[in-house]
C-alpha cells in the first residue's frame, strides 16, 4: 500500500516554503543535529535509564537497520502501541528514518482500535507492550495476526514467554551493528499518522508531513521559551499531539533539553519525579491539573523547580485557572490544540487576565481563523460561532477520505474543527462548546457514533444515543441512552459486551439510561440536545451538583 506522498496542494506548499515555514528538513534530522551539537546532554530519562543524545541517535540508527533487515521501508506502515517508555521515541524516530509511516495509537487502545488501524493502513508491523495486554498478550497477538494478512511482524516490549514465532522482543532488535544508515523519510511526505478524536463510526487517520509538523514543533518550542536547560515531564500519553509536539518531547529535543517520562500523571508518581529531576515544564489535562492542585495543598514534596504548567485537551475553567499559580507556584499556559493541526497558546508574558480567561492564540500569523454562523457567514468579532482554520500545519484531508464532498472541509481547504468559539479583539480564542458529536472525557475523546455502532449490535437493543453528561472532575463523562426491545438489560452485561469487543476502557459509557423513545428534532432526528438536558435533570435529582455552567454550554451545542 502506498501512502499518498503529499496531501498538500502545491500552491499552499510553495507558499509555506517561500515564507520559510517549511524548511525541507525531516523530523529525524532534528535528532541527528542534536547528536552532533550536544552529544553528551541527557535527552531522555526513563526510570533508571538516562540516555544522552549521542546514544539516543545511535540506538535509533541501529533500530532503523533492524527494520531494514525486516524488509520494512518507504511507504510501509506500522502501528506503534506503547506506554510512556523511551522505546516509543526509539521506534518513532527509527521508523521515520527508514521512511516507514507509523500510526500513533494510544496505550489505552485495545483490539477494536488496533484492528481498525491495521486494516486501514495494511500495516506490516505492530509495536506493542506486553504489559498493556498482560495474560491475554499471546492470544491477542495471534488473533490480530490471523485477521490481518499484511501484519508480518509484531515487536514487543516487556514480552512474556511463550510468544508466537512472529513476535520479536524489542531489545533483541537494538543490538544490531551501528554503521551509518541512509535517511529514507522525505520532508514533504507523510511522516506519520495522528489519530482524530473523531465523531463518526470509524476513527480517522490524520497524515502529518515532516515539513508541516516540524514547523509547529519549532514554533511551539520558541513560544514556550525552551532551551538546553528545559526539563519536561511527559505524563500524558507519549504519542498524543499535546505531549509529542506542543511543544512536547519533540520541542524539547529540538531545543536540546531533557524529557523525563512518567508512567502515569498521578501526583504520587509525578511529584517525586519533579523534585528529583528538577522538572521545569509539564503538560496536563484539566482533571489531572485539578488533582495536582488538591494534592499540592497537603503534599510536602517540593514543586519549586516547576516554572510552567501547560493545561489543554479540554476546557480549563476560569476558577481552576486562577488557582494554578497560588497552589502550584508556577505559571499557567492554556493550550487549545488538535491532532489535525492548529494549536493555540497563551503566551508566557501574557497578562493573567488573558491566561485565565482564554485558550490562547494560534502559533502562526498564517493560521487563518474563521468564526462562522450556521450558514457559513462570518459572525462579528467577539460573537460565538463555528471555528474553521487553514494554515501551514493544519492537514488538508483525512487518510483515504476524499476531500471533495467532505463535510470536514470547505471547498477552499478550511478545516471545520467542530469547536464553538469566540475570538477576542486581539485574536485570542475562547472555547465555548462543541458542535461535533463527541464526548471530551477529561481530554480523552469519544466519538459518539463509534460507541453507538457497538451497542446497537447487542441483542435486545433497539436504538442507542451516546451523549455527554457533566462531571465535576472530568468535565464530561459519557451516558448511553438505550431503547431496549422489551426489558431493561443489566448494565454489567452491556459493559462486558463492549469489553469483549476489545474497546478501550475510557470509551465504555459511564452511565446507561433506558428510555421507551428518544426526543426528536423538528426534522425527526434524535435530539441529543434534549437527551443532554434529560441527563442533567436526572443527575440534579440524584445529587446536588452545581450544573449551571454545564447546562449553559450543553444548550449552546
Ligand atoms: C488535543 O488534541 P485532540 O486531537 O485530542 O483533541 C482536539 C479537540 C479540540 O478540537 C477541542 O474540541 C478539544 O480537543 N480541546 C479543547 C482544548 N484543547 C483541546 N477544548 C477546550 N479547551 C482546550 N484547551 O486535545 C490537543 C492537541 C495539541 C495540544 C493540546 C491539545
Amino acid at each position: 500500500m502506498r501512502i499518498p506522498f503529499s496531501p498538500w496542494p502545491e500552491s499552499a506548499a510553495s507558499e509555506y516554503r517561500d515564507k520559510g515555514y517549511w524548511t525541507g528538513e525531516t523530523i529525524h534530522s532534528l535528532l541527528a543535529s542534536r547528536a552532533k551539537t550536544t552529544p553528551d546532554a541527557i535527552a531522555i530519562v526513563c526510570g533508571k535509564r538516562r540516555i544522552n543524545y549521542a546514544e539516543f541517535y545511535s540506538l535509533v540508527n541501529r533500530l532503523s537497520i533492524a527494520f531494514a533487515k525486516k524488509r520494512l521501508g518507504p511507504k510501509d506502515t506500522a502501528v506503534i502501541h506503547l506506554t510512556n517508555t523511551f522505546e516509543f521515541y526509539l521506534a518513532f524516530f527509527a521508523l521515520l528514518k527508514r521512511g516507514v509511516t507509523p500510526v500513533l495509537a494510544l496505550a489505552a487502545h485495545r483490539y477494536s482500535e488496533l484492528s481498525h488501524y491495521l486494516s486501514q493502513t495494511n500495516a506490516k508491523l505492530l509495536i506493542s507492550d506486553g504489559d498493556i495486554w498482560g495474560k491475554q498478550c499471546s492470544e491477542m497477538m495471534q488473533r490480530l495476526q490471523a485477521e490481518h494478512s499484511d501484519l508480518a511482524q509484531i515487536v514487543m516490549t516487556n514480552s512474556l514467554q511463550d510468544m508466537p514465532d512472529f513476535v520479536t522482543d524489542f531489545n533483541s532488535l537494538t543490538s544490531e551493528d551501528d554503521s551509518i544508515h541512509g535517511d529514507l523519510g522525505l520532508p514533504n511526505e507523510v511522516a506519520f499518522f495522528q489519530l482524530s478524536g473523531g465523531s463518526t463510526g470509524t476513527p480517522k487517520l490524520i497524515p502529518r508531513t515532516h515539513d508541516d509538523y516540524l514547523y509547529s514543533v519549532r514554533e511551539s518550542s520558541k513560544i514556550c521559551q525552551l532551551n538546553e536547560q528545559s526539563r519536561y515531564l511527559c505524563a500524558l500519553p507519549v504519542g498524543h499531539n499535546f505531549s509529542l509536539s506542543s511543544p512536547g518531547a519533540l520541542g524539547i529535543f529540538y531545543a536540546g533539553g531533557t524529557v523525563v517520562l512518567a508512567k502515569d500523571p498521578s501526583p504520587d508518581t509525578c511529584f517525586s519525579i519533579i523534585e528529583a529531576e528538577k522538572i521545569n515544564i509539564t503538560a496536563l489535562v484539566p482533571p489531572v491539573a485539578m488533582v495536582w492542585m488538591k494534592s499540592a495543598e497537603r503534599n510536602a514534596k517540593s514543586l519549586a523547580s516547576l516554572k510552567l504548567l501547560q493545561v489543554g485537551g479540554a476546557k480549563f475553567s476560569q476558577e481552576a485557572a486562577k488557582k494554578v499559580e497560588p497552589l502550584l507556584g508556577c505559571k499557567l499556559q492554556q493550550v487549545f490544540g488538535m491532532a489535525e493541526g492548529l494549536v493555540n497558546y497563551t503566551r508566557i508574558d501574557d497578562s493573567s487576565e488573558i491566561i485565565e480567561n482564554t485558550q490562547g492564540r494560534p502559533i502562526s500569523d498564517d493560521d487563518e481563523i474563521l468564526v462562522l454562523d450556521d450558514n457559513d457567514e462570518p459572525v462579528a468579532r467577539g460573537e460565538i460561532g463555528h471555528l474553521l482554520t487553514r494554515g501551514p500545519y493544519t492537514f488538508r484531508g483525512y487518510f483515504q477520505a476524499p476531500v471533495t464532498n467532505s463535510k470536514s472541509f470547505t471547498a477552499d481547504g478550511f478545516y471545520r474543527t467542530g469547536d464553538i468559539v469566540r475570538q477576542t479583539a486581539d485574536g485570542y480564542l475562547i472555547v465555548e462548546g462543541r458542535h461535533k458529536d463527541q464526548i471530551n472525557r477529561g481530554g480523552e475523546k469519544i466519538a459518539a457514533e463509534e460507541i453507538e455502532n457497538h451497542l446497537i449490535a447487542f441483542d435486545g437493543v433497539l436504538d442507542v444515543a451516546l451523549v455527554a453528561m457533566p462531571d465535576e472532575l472530568m468535565g464530561e463523562k459519557s451516558c448511553a441512552f438505550l431503547i431496549p426491545e422489551d426489558v431493561n438489560i443489566p448494565v454489567i452485561k452491556l459493559r462486558q459486551f463492549l469489553r469483549q469487543r476489545g474497546l478501550a476502557d475510557y470509551k465504555i459509557p459511564d452511565r446507561f439510561e433506558f428510555v421507551p423513545v428518544f426526543p426528536k428534532t423538528a426534522v425527526g432526528k434524535v435530539s441529543k440536545k434534549q437527551l443532554r438536558l434529560q441527563i442533567i435533570d436526572i443527575l440534579k435529582g440524584s445529587h446536588k451538583l452545581s450544573l449551571q455552567s454545564f447546562t449553559d454550554s450543553a444548550v449552546s451545542k
